[in-house]
């Protein structure tokens, strides 16, 4: 993708994936879409433009192969695993401090939002990383829906926690059930974004359907897969891995190649697929978003 202002989050040209190449995909998901329309399914959403990654995409097939979710097991293959979790029916509880407390349907929910695609960066805080094609809506047009007091100062995600699809969760050594969250100036940021899709197609159980967030300036972890639950608050939630390791995982944790973790360096990431290793940026080179959210928040731990 090609753009005439580069900003600071974007990468050098010689890193860009080509226009042909972005045409060929966007002709090849359209006529996709217009044969899902014939077929009653959802239409395709519009890449943003704005949100375009600078890098080549990840291969479908390492994304949703090599995944992180631990309530099925720590290993990173759990896709097959993964599609054991029931994607329907899916509600979400919208609880704490908002006007009105309530349970809504993922698919009425959908009716109200307005979606589009975005080429997000994928830095988990274990060094790799991926570049993928995320549809769904930005977390600014939910808060409008929940309506959240003025007096709420955090908003808190939580993941599903079924039994008998999810292994995982008999392990007594986690504090499940997985949980994050962010301060909700974050929150009403432009690049805090609701997925309930990737390629063109519902987000698959692996990578958190039928509804994840994704927060591409912070670490993997921040990223809550499968939410069932959030929650508006005036405390600081102590969140999945703070509480396993505090002195490894923080609730900022915005990625900073200076910032090493206390078992490795931060400086460098492995693209998945390729494995090719390439610098990392700080914000993960989204700091012409977000740094201006940190500015009054030096004292705190901004990178673990
Ligand atoms: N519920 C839940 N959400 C989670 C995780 C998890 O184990 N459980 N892992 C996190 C981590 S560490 C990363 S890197 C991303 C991985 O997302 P992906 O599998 O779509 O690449 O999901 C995040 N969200
Ligand atoms: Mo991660």
């Amino acid at each position: 993708m090609l753009i005439a202002r580069r900003r600071g989050w974007e990468i050098p040209e010689s890193r860009v994936t080509p226009e042909s190449a972005m045409l060929n995909r966007r002709g090849l998901l359209a006529a996709a879409g217009a044969l899902s329309i014939a077929g009653g399914l959802k239409a395709y959403a519009e890449p943003n433009p704005k949100f375009a990654a600078g890098r080549d995409l990840t291969e479908e097939k390492y994304a949703t192969t090599y995944n992180n979710y631990y309530e099925f097991n720590d290993s990173k293959s759990v896709s097959k695993e993964a599609q054991a979790l029931s994607q329907r029916p899916w509600t979400i509880k919208l609880e704490g401090m908002l006007k009105d407390p309530r349970t809504i349907d993922i698919d009425d929910l959908m009716k109200q939002v307005q979606t589009e695609e975005r080429i997000y960066r994928h830095r988990c805080v274990e060094a790799w990383a991926m570049t993928v094609p995320w549809t769904g809506f930005s977390l600014a047009q939910l808060l409008k829906i929940a309506e959240p007091l003025g007096s709420a100062t955090y908003v808190v995600f939580e993941t599903a926690s079924d039994k008998t699809a999810m292994p995982g969760l008999n392990s007594p050594f986690y504090p499940w059930p997985y949980q994050e969250g962010l301060a909700m100036d974050e929150a009403a940021n432009d690049l805090a974004f609701m997925v309930t899709g990737l390629w063109g197609k519902p987000v698959p159980p692996q990578n958190g359907g039928p509804l994840r967030i994704a927060l591409p300036w912070k670490y993997g972890f921040k990223s809550a897969k499968s939410i069932v639950k959030i929650t508006f608050t005036d405390k600081r939630p102590k969140t999945f891995w703070e509480g396993i390791q505090p002195s490894e995982y923080g609730f900022w944790a915005n990625v900073n190649p200076a910032v090493s973790h206390p078992r490795w360096s931060q400086a460098r990431e492995r693209l998945l697929g390729s494995n090719e290793m390439v610098p990392t940026q700080i914000y993960n080179g989204y700091g012409d978003f977000v740094a201006g959210l940190y500015e009054g928040r030096k004292s705190e731990k901004l990178f673990m």
